[in-house]
């Protein structure tokens, strides 16, 4: 037996804003969440899943009108034709309190009691699943300790929206800790409410599915759904299925000290290009970071030449014939360095690499480096991997050499990054 698992769909999200974007595909991120549902379905059917549970947020407030409420019973309808039945919970955007009309949902699906957990029994299918469902926005308090013990004989799912991880990108509504889901004895969690998925424990399984459709560049990634295969009672397997038509993704691009605008152009488009094949098929939403010490960033001081730039790179996906959309570039870029005039420099930077110079050209004192990274090492968990040869040598002079220059790098950055503060 499986069964589905989704949660935060926010069918029909607000676009926030989007329309004052340059380009920007203002239909169909205005759809994505809906086609997630219509895909989330398709998963359903696809995998002979025998029930769906959803854990919270299916809408993402009170709709505008009915087309909202409508769509989502004509998805409801198809599972319904199909047998599957369909166990939600209210969440927190669409708590009780929140939504205004009855939804004229088919008879496969039902949303969980939202005055004290509920417990539903499938008996065709030796399910009980568990769940409660938010009456209002604000709930702060624990719920766990009032969901039922498991019923025997049977595979207990519990249904919960809920900040289980203290996670600071989600208001703490229901908090609950994974320890007390776990010692609570069901065979599997299904959670909801942060969007980021995660498989907090296994044996039982604690998850949260993430959303359904990333709706903005916080929203990064593949999102989907959770597909679990039941054996005798326990969950055997658990696999995610993406359920998104749009994907949002934050590509940052390094530029080295000599790269130049030409550069930075070749350098994103490649990557777009990349994130384009990777996106398979989808349409990708991507945010360009251009960081680096590099050439370009003069060339970049010039404000048509920038301009130039941004406009290029946002008309770069036509080139390349592939569905995407540069949502912002972000042009971080800071001046190269000039080492040799630093190094002349009667100040404590000057100080400080003739230093490290005298260090590099004297054998002796490059040596002796290598017990003060060793001890250093035994210290702090270092990251001394070197690709050469895998492992950290402290008596190799070149390795201590490499690290010296390594060293003088990360000081330079971060000194002249305080300078610039
Ligand atoms: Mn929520």
């Amino acid at each position: 037996m499986k069964f589905v698992h989704a949660a935060d769909l926010h069918v029909d999200s607000p676009l926030r804003g989007l329309e004052h974007y340059e380009g920007a595909p203002v239909e169909r991120v205005r759809l994505a969440t809906r086609a997630a549902l219509a895909n989330l379905v398709r998963v359903c059917l696809d995998e002979e899943a025998s029930l769906l549970v959803i854990s919270g947020d299916l809408f993402d407030g009170d709709w505008n009108d009915f087309n909202t409420a409508l769509f989502a019973v004509g998805q409801m309808q198809v599972l319904r034709n199909r047998g599957v039945p369909v166990l939600v919970i209210r969440g927190n955007h669409d708590s009780r309190d929140e939504m205004s009309y009855r939804v004229p949902w088919p008879d496969n699906l039902r949303i969980l009691d939202c005055q004290k957990p509920e417990t539903v029994v499938l008996e065709d299918l030796g399910v009980a699943v568990h769940g409660m469902s938010f009456p209002r926005r604000e709930l702060t308090e624990n719920l766990v300790p009032r969901y039922p013990r498991p019923i025997k004989g049977l595979t207990n799912i519990g249904l919960l929206h809920t900040n289980a991880t203290g996670s600071l990108d989600h208001d703490s509504y229901a908090p609950c800790s994974v320890n007390e889901l776990v010692a609570k004895g069901y065979a599997y969690w299904g959670l909801g409410h942060i969007h980021k998925r995660e498989i907090l424990h296994e044996g039982p399984y604690v998850v949260y599915p993430g959303n359904t459709q990333g709706r903005h560049v916080r929203e990064t990634g593949a999102k989907g759904c959770m597909v679990a295969t039941v054996a005798d009672g326990e969950v055997s397997s658990l696999a995610f299925r993406s359920t998104d038509v749009l994907r949002w993704r934050r590509e940052a691009i390094v530029l080295a000290p000599e790269d130049g605008v030409d550069e930075l152009v070749d350098a994103a488009k490649l990557r777009l290009r990349q994130v384009a094949d990777e996106c398979d098929g989808r349409l990708a939403a991507v945010r360009l970071e251009i960081k680096g010490r590099c050439r370009a960033h003069r060339e970049l001081g010039d404000e048509a030449r920038r301009l130039e730039t941004i406009n290029e790179l946002r008309a770069a996906p036509g080139d390349l014939g592939a569905d995407l959309w540069v949502e912002k570039i972000k042009l971080e870029t800071d001046p190269p360095l000039d080492r040799e005039k630093l190094r002349k420099g009667r100040d404590v930077l000057g100080d400080l690499l003739r230093s490290i110079d005298a260090v590099a050209a004297d054998e002796e004192a490059l040596l002796s480096l290598g017990g003060h990274v060793r001890k250093l090492a035994n210290k702090v968990a270092l990251e001394l991997k070197d690709e050469a040869d895998g492992g950290p040598d402290f008596d190799s002079r070149d390795q201590l050499a490499r690290w010296l220059r390594r060293a003088e790098d990360e000081l330079l950055n971060r000194l002249t990054a305080e300078a610039r503060s």
